[in-house]
């Protein structure tokens, strides 16, 4: 496994991924990092479908597991005329790879259960080479078979993972067959209920990696925290050659140094460089080549320092205020679940110009493009796992299940520098157990990257109502993140816009806090009063009481209010007003934008011109 000589000095740590090796992701292969630098063959495209509600494919009538040819992974044919065989992938419809399927059907909007998807390649190997199958991601839980025979399962919707092929691929008339089941349920991360689509099916990219023998399979390389000169990270290597020699090159930086593997593969990176760093004005990226003997590959790394001091985050060693927005993973030209590089262009693009320097991505790991794109265009990240509200926090198993989902995210993110943030949890209900959870979760980030910041949005408390309203930040794990994230409602769910104004917060801690949520619906081209549900000008004074009052906060070092566009949620039923979009966007589904879009805009460059970042 990929993190277990990072997790062996944690006995705990190390005991869950042999645990998950062991359990929920059977026979899921290392991550392999930066595919984009590989050779690859995509498997995009159209793929047949079977919709499979009562999971027929899978379980005979007393719900038995089939293993005759009524199984749907081993592509059954007729032999003969008499032959019964109730499916045929080949004569059924076809739905697009990477995409959710509840948009490109319509009987399958609210759908949630089985699908079952097949893709068909040829593939010609080379000698001494290495093939692995790998998902950007499905939701949610994911049985992948090759040519009738099972490669593994993946459970969790937002995170890469793949399979190694090699010995199994035939040069022609191979066939891939997934089973996608997006049924919630109460041990899941996230569980039952959740405020966003439950997009099923395989929502991002499907790709062949073609790697030599003996290939870099991961590296991380960042500025150690505090630092702008110390680059430190490690690299490593999987085949049966472990010990090489790599080189790390940085030809702008006129850098070349060649360090040396031990018998697991590993090598640890120090190198002392003349570093121009990553920054929201400058998003400068180096060219990294890594070589080893047998293998090379080459990737866009920005470096940049973050690190708290008291009440401030530290960016590059100076004080910065994160002028954020959240995001979810919704396309910006449809709502459907987003997964190009256009989406994530348009996204970003609409924060860009509200001013941001910062974006939380909510509430679960987005895309690969949009990290890289955050990267390109200079907006730093909160990236978040879904564990949200209600989670079953005495379950190991549902522990386990995030934390493989927080390692398979920073497996995938660790070397982007827009990354400065791990959240670990969303509105979590204070307890003995849900604690323990978190303080897991937060420990797990920090043992795998130290050089990112943890945070959580959590829930504050009112603690007086009478002329002023005081509400507390004070939460038992507050003393475990580097950064307190909270979510609060004033002018919304409680009070109302102009309570704001008399309201005060205090916090126990001496940490910096983002307002990670804040907002109100409106419905675009909506107009009355600033007193009326759901126009625009009640949104808009629900920002301006809002940034009044965030302003009083002295120690708020940024905010993602909620949210830049409105998206899609089965929880929000009415009618001819929220139609099952949640409206709390800055602009709706179609890229208006709202009146309050102009107030935040307006707030940031108003903070933009106080400060450099
Ligand atoms: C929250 C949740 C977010 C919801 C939002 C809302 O606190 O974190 O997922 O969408 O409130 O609109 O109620």
């Amino acid at each position: 496994m990929l993190f277990l000589t990072n997790s062996l000095r944690h006995h705990k740590y190390a005991l869950s991924v042999l645990l998950i090796a062991g359990l929920s992701q059977a026979q899921t292969a290392p991550l392999i990092a930066n595919i984009n630098g590989r050779q690859t063959t995509t498997l995009n495209g159209a793929w047949h479908v079977i919709v499979d509600p009562y999971d027929v494919g899978k379980l005979d009538y007393h719900a038995r597991p089939l293993k005759n040819n009524n199984a749907f992974f081993k592509d059954h044919k007729p032999q003969s005329k008499s032959e019964l065989v109730e499916y045929d992938f080949d004569h059924s419809p076809q739905l697009n790879v990477p995409g959710d399927w509840n948009t490109q059907r319509d009987t399958l909007l609210f759908y949630e259960g089985t699908v079952w998807y097949k893709q068909t390649f040829d593939y010609h190997k080379s000698a001494g080479e290495r093939l692995f199958l790998y998902f950007g991601g499905a939701n949610y839980q994911v049985d992948v078979y090759l040519n009738g025979e099972l490669l593994g399962h993946h459970e969790g919707g937002f995170t890469p993972f793949d399979f190694e092929i090699t010995d199994r691929v035939r040069e022609s008339g191979n066939f891939v067959i997934v089973r996608v089941n997006d049924t919630r349920s109460a041990d899941q991360v996230p569980a039952l209920t959740a405020d966003w689509w439950n997009y099923g099916g395989i929502t991002r990219p499907v790709t062949l990696i073609r790697v030599p023998q003996n290939f870099i399979q991961d590296y991380f390389l960042q500025l150690e925290k505090g630092s702008t000169r110390n680059l430190r990270g490690w690299v490593h290597l999987n085949g049966p050659k472990l010990q090489q020699s790599v080189t790390i090159r940085i030809p702008e930086m006129g850098l070349t140094k060649v360090f040396p593997t031990d018998e697991h593969g590993r090598a640890q990176i120090l190198l002392d460089a003349n570093v121009t760093p990553w920054s929201p004005e400058n998003p400068k990226l180096y060219k990294v080549e890594i070589a080893a003997d047998t293998d090379r590959v080459v990737e866009d790394i920005g470096f940049r320092s973050i690190e708290t001091r008291g009440k401030d985050i530290l960016l590059n060693g100076m004080p910065v205020f994160l002028r954020g927005i959240s995001i979810h993973e919704e396309s910006p030209s449809r709502p459907a679940r987003a997964w190009s590089e256009d989406d994530a262009k348009t996204l970003l693009g609409w924060a860009k110009e509200l001013g941001c320097n910062f974006v939380r991505l909510a509430h679960y790991p987005h895309n690969e493009a949009m990290l890289r794109m955050a990267d390109q265009m200079g907006l730093m990240v909160w990236a978040e796992i879904p564990v949200y509200w209600n989670i079953q926090w005495g379950s190991p198993q549902t522990l386990l299940n995030a934390e493989n989902q927080l390692r398979e995210m920073i497996a995938r993110d660790h070397n982007r520098a827009s990354v400065i943030i791990y959240s670990v949890a969303n509105e979590t209900e204070v307890s003995p157990t849900r604690n323990s959870f978190l303080r897991q979760l937060i420990q797990d980030a920090h043992l795998s990257d130290p050089t990112r910041l943890v945070s959580a949005a959590l829930q504050s408390q009112e603690v007086a109502r009478g002329d002023r309203i005081v509400v507390s930040i004070d939460d038992p794990i507050a003393n475990d993140l580097d950064v307190l994230g909270n979510n609060e409602y004033i002018g919304w769910y409680v009070h109302t816009p102009a309570d704001a104004d008399r309201t005060d917060w205090i916090s126990n801690y001496d940490k910096p806090l983002i307002m990670s949520e804040f907002g109100g619906d409106a419905l675009f081209g909506y107009h009355a009063d600033e007193l009326t549900r759901w126009s625009e000008e009640y949104q808009e004074s629900l920002y301006q009481h809002q940034i009044a009052m965030l302003k009083r906060i002295p120690f708020l070092r940024g905010m993602t209010p909620w949210i830049l566009k409105d998206f899609r949620s089965p929880r929000r039923t009415l009618p001819g007003i929220q139609d099952y979009f949640n409206r709390k966007g800055l602009v709706n589904e179609h890229g208006d934008k709202k009146k309050a879009f102009f107030v935040l805009q307006k707030f940031y460059q108003e903070v933009q011109g106080a400060q450099t970042h």
